[in-house]
C-alpha cells in the first residue's frame, strides 16, 4: 500500500503567517485533489516550545542567520509554529478526518527537526516509520511546505527507512532564502532515488495502486518458511522468496576517469559457480544509529568490495531483481569520481575479483566470458547501456 504524506501544511508557512513559504497556498487545492485517493493519509506538524532554539529571537542575530546548535548547523527563523498557536494549526481546508495520524516534530527545545520521522540529528524517532511500516505501507508519496527544508529531510529519510518515495513536485513550495534552493532540494532527491512527478501523474499511480491492492486480496497469503535472511512466501498458487530483514537491494554502475567499468567475479554458492556482477549489496540489514540511504550503501558496497571510493553516486533506475522468484527490488546507482583507496576483495570469505573494462570492449569481453563459460548477471548489460548513455559524466 502506498500512503500519502502531507508536509507541514500550516498557516504559519502560508501567506500572511509568519514564515511564509512564497505561493505556499497554491499546494492546498492539490493537497485536497489527492487526499481520496490515498486510503492512508498521514500529516507531520512543525510544533515548536516558545522558546524553541530555532527561533533568532533566542539568541538575538538576525532570522537566516547560521549557526550551530549542538554541533548541528542551524538556521535561524523567525518565531513559527508555536504549540497550540493558531500558527501551528494545519491548514483550513485540509479535512482532518481524512488524516489518519498527525506527527509533530521540533517539540524540543535544542534540536530542530525537519523531518517527519527524525530530528536533525538523528537522535529520537517520531515513530512515523514504524506505524507505516505496521500497516502494510511500502511507499510514500511525500508533499507540503518547504521543498528545501521539512519535504526534502521527509522524503530522504523516508528512502533511508526503506519506503518507495515520491515526490509530487507541484505539490511543494520552497524558501528560497538563497535563490535556487527548491531546485538543488528536488536535484538531490532525485539523485539519491526519490521519484520526482506531478500530481496529475500521481494520481494514475494512485489508482493502479488501489487496483493492484484490490488484485493481491483476492489471494489468500501465508509464511510458508521462516529463516534467519529468507521467508519462503505463499500468495494462491505461487511461492516466492523475501528477504524480513532486509529493504531492498543496491547495484552499482561504476565507471573510472579513464572510461574502464568495474565488475566484480565471486563464487556464488546458488549456482555453485563463479559469476560475474555489478558491485552490489544489500540495504537495511544492520542496525544504524542513522539508517543509509541507499546510494550511501551502494558507495560502501563499492569500496568494500573494489577498493573504490566515488566521489559521486547518482541514481539511474530501480526493478525487481527477478520479478517471480522474489518480492526484492534492486536500485541502480551510477558511481563516479573514482579513486583506488584500498584492495577491495570484500569482507571475510568474500574473495571477490575485480575486473576493470574498458567500456568501448565490455560487450566483446563479457561475451567472450561467457561462451567460456562464466556465469554474467544480465544487469551487467544494463550497466553497460547506461555507462554509455545517461551514466556519462
Ligand atoms: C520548516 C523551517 C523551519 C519547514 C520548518 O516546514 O520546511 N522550515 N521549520
Ligand atoms: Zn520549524
Amino acid at each position: 500500500m502506498f500512503a500519502l504524506l502531507l508536509v507541514d501544511l500550516q498557516n504559519d508557512f502560508l501567506p500572511g503567517g509568519a514564515l511564509a513559504v512564497p505561493d505556499g497556498d497554491a499546494v492546498l487545492p492539490v493537497a485536497a485533489d489527492l487526499i481520496p485517493r490515498f486510503d492512508l493519509v498521514v500529516a507531520t506538524q512543525d510544533w515548536h516550545p516558545p522558546d524553541h532554539l530555532s527561533f533568532a529571537s533566542q539568541h538575538d542575530r538576525p532570522v537566516g542567520t547560521m549557526i550551530t546548535l549542538d554541533d548541528l548547523p542551524q538556521v535561524l527563523w523567525p518565531d513559527h509554529c508555536v504549540q497550540d498557536t493558531p500558527g501551528a494549526a494545519l491548514a483550513e481546508g485540509i479535512d482532518p478526518a481524512r488524516i489518519a495520524a498527525t506527527f509533530r516534530k521540533g517539540c524540543d527545545r535544542r534540536i530542530d527537526s525537519y523531518s517527519g520521522f527524525h530530528d536533525n540529528g538523528h537522535r529520537r524517532s517520531t515513530g512515523l516509520a514504524e506505524w507505516l511500516r505496521e500497516r502494510g505501507v511500502r511507499g510514500v508519496f511525500v508533499m507540503g511546505l518547504a521543498t528545501d527544508y521539512c519535504v526534502q529531510f521527509t522524503a530522504l529519510d523516508a528512502l533511508r527507512e526503506g519506503f518507495e518515495t515520491w515526490l509530487v513536485t507541484d505539490g511543494c513550495r520552497a524558501v528560497d532564502l538563497r535563490a535556487g534552493d527548491g531546485q538543488r532540494a528536488i536535484d538531490a532527491l532525485r539523485a539519491a532515488g526519490v521519484q520526482c512527478l506531478d500530481s496529475r501523474s500521481a494520481r494514475d499511480v494512485a489508482r493502479q495502486n488501489r487496483a493492484d491492492r484490490d488484485e493481491v486480496g483476492r489471494y489468500d497469503q501465508e509464511i510458508l518458511a521462516h529463516h534467519q535472511y529468507l521467508q519462503l512466501v505463499r500468495r494462491g498458487h505461487w511461492e516466492f522468496a523475501r528477504r524480513h530483514n532486509a529493504s531492498g537491494a543496491v547495484a552499482l554502475v561504476a565507471v573510472t576517469d579513464e572510461r574502464r567499468l568495474i565488475l566484480v567475479e565471486q563464487f556464488r554458492l546458488p549456482h555453485g559457480r563463479r559469476v560475474i556482477e555489478l558491485p552490489a549489496g544489500i540495504v537495511g540489514d544492520e542496525p544504524r544509529a542513522v539508517p543509509e540511504l541507499p546510494g550511501e550503501a551502494a558507495a560502501r558496497e563499492l569500496l568494500e568490495e573494489t577498493g573504490y571510493r566515488a566521489r559521486t553516486v547518482r541514481y539511474l533506475t530501480h526493478g525487481p531483481t527477478s520479478a517471480g522468484f522474489s518480492d526484492e527490488a534492486v536500485m541502480l546507482f551510477a558511481a563516479s569520481g573514482l579513486e583506488r583507496i584500498s584492495a577491495g576483495g570484500g569482507i571475510g570469505r568474500e574473495q571477490i575479483t575485480v575486473h576493470e573494462v574498458p567500456l568501448d570492449e565490455a560487450c566483446g569481453w563479457l561475451g567472450a566470458r561467457i561462451a567460456g563459460g562464466a556465469l554474467v548477471d544480465p544487469k551487467v548489460f544494463a550497466g553497460v547501456y547506461f555507462a554509455a548513455g545517461p551514466a556519462k559524466g
